[in-house]
């Protein structure tokens, strides 16, 4: 894993809520191909290993293979579950698009959430130090405004934009999935907890109090485990 990837965090939201002994092998940013090599040729984080040595890729399916073999698939449900699938589609396209602008979409933002990855992750001290520097330009230069371009709406706008579609599919019960969180709560939970590790990005996210009235209701369904 990586300490500030949005993918690994929802990972941990499902092993948190499931209250799932494991251990968190944390890697270096600039070492990750050769850290995961052991899942082909993947490259990325997070990387899931079973202890009889199964190894999964790709957040959501390993999301679902925890499930399935920790807790009987109970958080993902029947195998056809239009409004699921839907939904998480929506989380891991949407959710995901929108996650790389409110962390890099302004040059305040941008060198704000480098240091603050910088300070998170296991660079080697000056390998650290210069990205947190020197990346961000290139976060914001590059990536950030590309894809905000894309939607046509500014980061804080698109967030706001899709906590109103959220909340409004959660409805009137506390979660997505009833009563009970289900696995795309927790996903969208992930993808909203990498983003609290920047205070700044995430104090604009914040402002929607729908959107951070499930949020809590979420940490408090994960801290009665
Ligand atoms: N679809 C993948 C995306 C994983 C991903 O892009 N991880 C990033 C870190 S947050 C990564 O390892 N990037 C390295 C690379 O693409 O070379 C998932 O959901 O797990």
């Amino acid at each position: 894993m990586l300490n500030t990837c949005p993918f690994t965090w929802k990972v941990r939201a499902l092993l948190d809520h499931l209250d799932l002994p494991h251990e968190r092998i944390q890697v270096n940013p600039m070492k990750i191909k050769k850290s995961v090599a052991f899942a082909g040729d993947w490259g990325k984080t997070p990387v899931w290993k079973m202890s009889d040595g199964e190894v999964v890729v790709d957040s959501t399916p390993i999301m679902r293979r925890i499930d399935e073999v920790h807790n009987e698939g109970k958080l993902w449900g029947d195998v056809e579950n239009e409004r699921r699938d839907k939904w998480i589609n929506w989380a891991d396209t949407e959710i995901k698009n929108a996650t790389i602008p409110i962390l890099y979409g302004s040059i305040g933002s941008a060198l704000s959430t480098t240091r603050s990855v910088a300070k998170h992750e296991r660079f080697g001290l000056m390998t650290g130090r210069l990205y947190a520097w020197a990346g961000f330009p290139i976060m914001w230069g590059i990536i950030a405004r590309k894809r905000a371009k894309n939607s046509g709406m500014k980061p804080q706008e698109l967030w706001h934009h899709l906590l109103d579609e959220w909340i409004n599919e959660v409805g009137n019960q506390p979660f997505f999935g009833g009563n009970e969180p289900d696995i795309v709560d927790l996903a969208v939970f992930g993808y909203m907890k990498s983003i609290e590790l920047h205070n700044k990005a995430f104090r604009l996210i914040q402002e929607h109090a729908d959107g951070m009235a499930w949020f809590n209701r979420m940490k408090n369904a994960a801290a009665k485990q």
